[in-house]
């Protein structure tokens, strides 16, 4: 009888060929042969032991348990198999110790986000408190309360699963998803001097978390972003009871459904200012930055692993007389999808490096713009393309990407979130042109590229990384021509804009790299992607349509 043979997953380290050339190409040699025995044990475990529980756990999602069986209100959230072991993993590997210890300085983020890399698509989204505690710790250190940090850094940057902690991150409320400003949340002192937060959170990730970062405001302050506080909480009190807080219940979601995601009630819930009792949107964005990077690398992860799976199954699966390996359409649609992937991969991994090199102070001025201009775009395009690789990976296995035991559907769901949380498409380009109002770059961006370009031999190349530079002044020209035609006109393109730096910013490190692969490794993987990707359509940017017609 016919049996379909369902696609496997090696090692995810040893099988990734566009992570391992990018980390031969810059990482310095000590480095490298430093982090890959850390990164192949990650990589047999992604493709091993975690990948085949996550498809054996398939169908276990969270509970929520809000009563003991003697009255007790606990407000439990039993997480699933899966959970407790990346939680785990996540210690002993060191998920986010890797980025605060330093080991290799500018590089260390480079070895913890490639980490992450090879860990998420097999941790069911265990990623998201991690993303959190990353931006958690981030403020913290940088907050300079050396009381919270000597509380709380020591457990959120810890190897040891038994003391390891986690941190939430509390923004969302019923008045505003994006727009944090309209946050209701009342903070307000005791007696005794303790604040206090009273309020309702909409949508909190991460509510397994020991801690958590929250904004409220204070009873004497204005409205708006201005008026809310930074506030660290403990999430249980001393009896491990619900520290003065509801989970009322979880959100039933279309995908990342093994993330318990929770509305909480906050009834005056003892907190903690981090630093000063106003300006909590600007100083929470630090956290936002980094865990926007994280849904890059989650978005890349996903492309990875969507197309590992289709690539083994493509070489086994046999139609209309061959394997669909063989045959050229099949084959060309994966290529195709394949070039997104490593284009995005570079692009993503390139903010990276900037992240590791201004955290180190290795970095200089135009890095640190460049990182402010980059972190949106990166986040809003990869997220993106994220949607479109996964959902062309679903279509290649035919009806078998359509059915759940498949764990392919899964995948699809998940990434679905990718463009929405951490600021939507819409939000970030509008925090494009805030970034470059604030810190310009767009200069910094076109010198970078011209860098990029200027060691390109290859035609194609060198085509490529034209047509890219092309883009960036076209949309360079657009900005003049929009802003002399009012802020409705700017904003209206603000995506097309983002879309069109980041696809160029793209093209330009993918033929960065595919020369240096020629070169190096005489391996033309990445100069086949980068010549699709430049056929793609890098430039986006539309003329501006004035607000009525022309008569006459
Ligand atoms: C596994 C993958 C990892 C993912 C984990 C996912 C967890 C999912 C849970 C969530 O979804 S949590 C909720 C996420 N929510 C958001 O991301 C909010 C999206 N909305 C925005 O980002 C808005 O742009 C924003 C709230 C920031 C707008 O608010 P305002 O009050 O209109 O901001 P305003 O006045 O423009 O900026 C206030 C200050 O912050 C300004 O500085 P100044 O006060 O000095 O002038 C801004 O320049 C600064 N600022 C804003 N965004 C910034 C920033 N600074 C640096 N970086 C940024 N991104």
């Amino acid at each position: 009888m016919f049996r379909q043979t369902p696609p496997e997953l090696g090692n995810q380290f040893d099988d990734d060929f566009t992570l391992r050339s990018y980390l031969k190409r810059v990482l310095p040699d000590d480095v490298r042969d430093g982090i890959e025995p850390d990164l192949q044990a990650m990589g047999e475990l992604a493709g091993g032991e975690l990948y085949d529980l996550c498809l054996e756990d398939r169908l276990n999602e969270p509970v929520l348990i809000n009563w003991d069986a003697w009255g007790e209100r606990v407000d439990r959230i039993q997480v699933t198999e899966v959970w407790r072991r990346a939680e785990r993993i996540a210690a002993e590997h060191g998920l986010i110790a890797t980025a605060y210890d330093q080991r290799h300085g500018p590089w260390s983020r480079v070895h913890q986000f490639a980490l992450v890399y090879l860990f998420t698509p097999s941790n069911d989204m265990y990623s998201c408190p991690l993303a959190m505690t990353d931006g958690a710790t981030r403020i913290l250190i940088d907050s300079g309360n050396q009381e919270l940090i000597n509380r709380a850094v020591p457990h959120l940057t810890s190897r040891d699963p038994e003391q390891f902690w986690t941190a939430g991150q509390w923004m969302t409320e019923l008045t505003g998803g994006s727009d944090v400003g309209l946050s209701e949340t009342v903070a307000a002192q005791d007696e005794e001097g303790r604040w206090r937060l009273t309020g309702r959170k909409w949508f909190t990730s991460a509510i397994t978390s020991q801690m958590a970062l929250t904004l409220g405001r204070p009873v004497d302050n204005g409205p708006g972003g201005r008026g809310l506080a930074l506030f660290y909480v403990n999430t249980r009190d001393e009896d491990g009871r619900p520290n003065h807080l509801r989970v009322e219940r979880l959100k039933d979601k279309l995908g990342t459904r093994k993330l318990p995601t929770a509305e909480l009630t906050l009834e005056e819930t003892p907190a903690e200012l981090v630093m000063e009792a106003a300006n909590g949107v600007r100083n929470i964005t630090p956290l936002l930055n980094i865990t926007r990077l994280w849904n890059s690398v989650t978005a890349i992860s996903y492309m990875r692993r969507g197309l590992a799976l289709a690539e083994d199954y493509a070489r086994k699966r046999v139609a209309f007389g061959a394997t669909l390996a063989e045959k050229p359409l099949h084959a060309e649609t994966l290529a195709e999808q394949e070039a997104e992937f490593m284009a995005a991969f570079h692009f993503t991994f390139a903010v990276v490096e900037l992240m590791g090199r201004v955290e180190a102070g290795a970095g200089d001025e135009t890095d640190a713009q460049l990182l402010r201009l980059l972190t949106p775009i990166v986040k809003l395009l990869t997220g993106k393309q994220a949607m479109g690789v996964v959902s062309e990976v679903i279509e290649s296995f035919g009806g078998a990407g359509y059915v759940e035991d498949t764990g392919l559907p899964a995948l699809l769901r998940d990434a679905q979130v990718l463009p929405i949380w951490e600021g939507t498409t819409n939000v970030l380009a509008l925090d494009t042109l805030r970034a470059l109002h604030k810190v310009g770059g767009l200069e910094v961006l076109a010198d970078r590229m011209d860098a990029l370009a200027a060691p390109i031999r290859e035609p194609g190349l060198a085509d490529a990384a034209r047509s890219a530079r092309t883009a960036v002044n076209h949309a360079e020209r657009w900005l003049f021509e929009a802003m002399d035609l009012g802020q409705p006109a700017v904003e209206r393109g603000a995506r097309r804009f983002a879309i069109t730096l980041g696809r160029a910013m793209e093209a330009a490190l993918l033929a960065h790299h595919a020369q240096w692969s020629l070169d190096h490794e005489q391996d033309s993987r990445a100069w086949a992607a980068a010549m699709r990707f430049a056929r793609h359509g890098l430039n986006q940017v539309v003329d501006a349509i004035p607000e009525r017609p022309g008569m006459g």
